[in-house]
């Protein structure tokens, strides 16, 4: 389910807090088990992090970089999450991680599953800011032709049930400025990890 503008009235203050929690643990381009530089730049906050590196894809409680645990999910975040969340029909959705990535022009997510959390039964919740993206909505198999949304700054997507495993992904983000990111796209994604 997309929440148009569900997140736009605090936009800015999640934007401050992602440039706090980069200001601990940086942005990284992490790279792949088959050894590829991911275009998108990646940090996270809460008690685990996703990480990926030649060894595979895992949450960790520990961000490799700084050899400190990630920094605390802000309570403006948790308590956004789980308003979005039951408004998407999951109450009582309480994620334990969330990733931030940040897109730059060009940069993309290809096709995949989130499938690296304990237990599918819980959702999981985006938050779209700065420049605009194309998220790609697949089916159960990465053959099947994606459907294409537009998310723009303040749209949440809240994914889950049927729809858990479903493949998807962003489209090479097009040139911009934001008046609040800049010349980027950042996408904060809560789960419930462990
Ligand atoms: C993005 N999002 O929007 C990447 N995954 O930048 C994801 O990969 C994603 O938005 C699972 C659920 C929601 C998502
Ligand atoms: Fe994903």
């Amino acid at each position: 389910m997309i929440l148009r503008g569900f997140a736009l009235l605090e936009a800015a203050p999640i934007f401050g807090h992602v440039n706090k929690i980069a200001a601990v643990s940086p942005f990284r381009h992490m790279i792949t088990p088959g050894g590829f530089r991911m275009s998108i730049a990646m940090t996270n906050c809460g008690k685990v992090g996703w990480i990926s590196d030649r060894k595979g894809y895992r949450y960790t409680e520990i961000d490799p970089e700084t050899g400190s645990h990630w920094p605390a999910m802000p309570s403006l975040f948790s308590q956004l999450s789980e308003r979005a969340a039951t408004a998407g029909g999951f109450a009582g959705f309480a994620s334990d991680a969330c990733l931030v990535n940040r897109y730059e022009p060009g940069a993309r997510l290809t096709l995949h599953q989130d499938k690296d959390e304990a237990d599918f039964r819980h959702p999981i919740v985006s938050v779209s800011l700065g420049l605009p993206a194309t998220f790609l909505f697949g089916g159960n198999t990465r053959k099947e032709r994606p459907r294409r949304y537009r998310l723009e700054s303040g749209d949440v997507v809240v994914w889950g049930g049927p729809a858990r495993l479903t493949y998807h992904g962003v489209a090479p983000l097009k040139d911009g400025v934001s008046d609040l990111t800049g010349a980027c796209r950042i996408n904060l994604t809560f789960r419930k990890a462990s």
